[in-house]
């Protein structure tokens, strides 16, 4: 303890966050490895979101597969529906559904709005509601949209660097508030499954919407 202490405490003053500068110049040593010499490894590159492998799975939500997840259904209409909202990457290094098990992914939603409420992820409970799961911000500006089983709504502000843990038996759901692409890593369990059908038949208890210039939680 008396040898690690003084260690710590330089890591701290030099601090473990990347400033900007550093992440310019920063090369992911694992996007430069050769996927021959491991092929059944996944790779992911920490600041872009990006994984690739074997094993790594990905979605794409257009804004045509939302309909009904914002509130003005006007505006929604008259919009590209074939825009894509979010990018999810994910490994799944066993089969969904066993105990004990964890997926890994990532995921990219884009900025924008549909009329006052900003884009934003479906949203889901998961199918064991004791499952939790850890979100990790790496770029741009959120917020991460709570909901308990009572529809009691709250949000956590999402921002590079900051970590969210989700416990069971709470929905979730990100909206990107900034002006670009907003990432965060996910790791959850591989037998949380996703409920989304009491998120399409009844939404979340409040939405996050554009007001005088920013971002507010608004009871829906
Ligand atoms: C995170 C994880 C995934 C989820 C994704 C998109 O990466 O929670 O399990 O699929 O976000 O969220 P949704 O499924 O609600 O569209
Ligand atoms: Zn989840």
């Amino acid at each position: 303890m008396n040898i690690l202490l003084p260690l710590w405490l330089s890591m701290e003053t030099v601090s473990t966050f990347a400033t900007e500068a550093q992440r310019v110049h920063w090369k992911a040593p694992a996007m430069i490895a050769h996927e021959e010499s491991a092929p059944h490894q996944t790779q992911l590159d920490w600041l872009t979101g990006l994984m690739r492998g074997a094993s790594v799975q990905q979605a794409a939500k257009t804004l045509g597969e939302m309909a009904g997840m914002f509130h003005d259904a006007d505006s929604l209409r008259a919009m590209d529906q074939s825009t894509v909202l979010y990018r999810v990457q994910w490994t799944e290094p066993v089969a969904q559904g066993t105990e004990g098990g964890l997926f890994w992914g990532s995921t990219i939603i884009e900025p924008g709005r549909v009329g006052d409420e900003y884009f934003m992820t479906h949203g889901h409970f998961h199918l064991k509601r004791d499952r939790g799961e850890y979100y990790g911000t790496i770029g741009g500006k959120g917020m991460l949209v709570l909901m308990d089983q009572d529809r009691v709504t709250t949000a956590d502000v999402m921002f590079p660097g900051s970590l969210h843990f989700i416990a069971g038996g709470i929905a979730h759901r990100v909206v990107n508030t900034g002006d670009e692409p907003l990432l965060f890593w996910a790791c959850w369990p591989s037998d949380a499954g996703h409920d989304y059908g009491s998120i399409k038949a009844e939404g979340f208890g409040a939405r996050v919407l554009y007001r005088n210039g920013g971002p507010v939680l608004i009871p829906a």
